[in-house]
């Protein structure tokens, strides 16, 4: 059971399951959504036209057609209100909703963008905590899923990442074996 932080694009993750940073209506955007739509080819949102969209929090699968990856796991995050609308909770609960959705599928290797973190502007440090912990949480008690990768599409967001994991280490010194990087 591991969680690693690498720079790239989500689109080229040979996974059994990416993640897509989606809306409720699931019927693609911009960001990271169209670069899936467009890397997977229109099939994709035949398939997403079906689903009758998504809540913000929860998450629905797809498979991934032209992808490498098997499947996508789309989630729509909470959009950046200043903090008071249960944002945070929401976030969480996109991670876990994923995770738990990709174990249901027996995949085994999953990829995350940065969730909310761009257009829905979602502080990039709190949203990278969030994300950490969530996924090592999620991690730390079982292993249906082996590997998750947090996909950063920019060295800052990696940056973020990459200190959330540092953050989440020190406060876990008790805990070695909850994570890998
Ligand atoms: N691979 C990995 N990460 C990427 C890629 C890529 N190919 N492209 C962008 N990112 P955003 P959100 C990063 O805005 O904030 C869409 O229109 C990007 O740099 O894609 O959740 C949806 O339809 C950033 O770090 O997603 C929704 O309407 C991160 O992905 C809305 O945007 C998330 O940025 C969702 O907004």
């Amino acid at each position: 059971m591991s969680l690693q932080i690498i720079l790239g694009d989500i689109t080229e993750q040979e996974a059994d399951a990416i993640v897509n940073a989606a809306n409720t209506t699931l019927l693609g955007g911009g960001g990271v959504d169209g670069a899936i739509h467009r890397a997977a080819g229109p099939a994709l949102l035949a398939e997403c036209r079906s689903l009758g969209g998504c809540e913000t929090g929860q998450a629905k699968i797809t498979k991934g057609y032209r992808l490498p990856a098997a499947y996508v796991i789309h989630t729509p995050g909470p959009v950046w209100r200043g903090g008071g609308q249960r944002e945070g909770e929401l976030l969480a609960s996109c991670y876990k909703s994923c995770l738990d959705l990709a174990a249901a599928h027996q995949c085994k290797t999953v990829a995350f963008p940065s969730i909310s973190t761009g257009v829905y502007r979602f502080p990039l440090e709190q949203g990278a905590a969030i994300a950490v912990d969530t996924i090592l949480a999620w991690l730390a008690p079982q292993d249906d899923v082996h590997q998750v990768t947090m996909v950063c599409f920019d060295e800052k967001t990696k940056k973020a990442y990459d200190e959330a994991l540092a953050n989440s280490f020190a406060a876990n010194k008790s805990k070695p074996e909850s994570s890998a990087c």
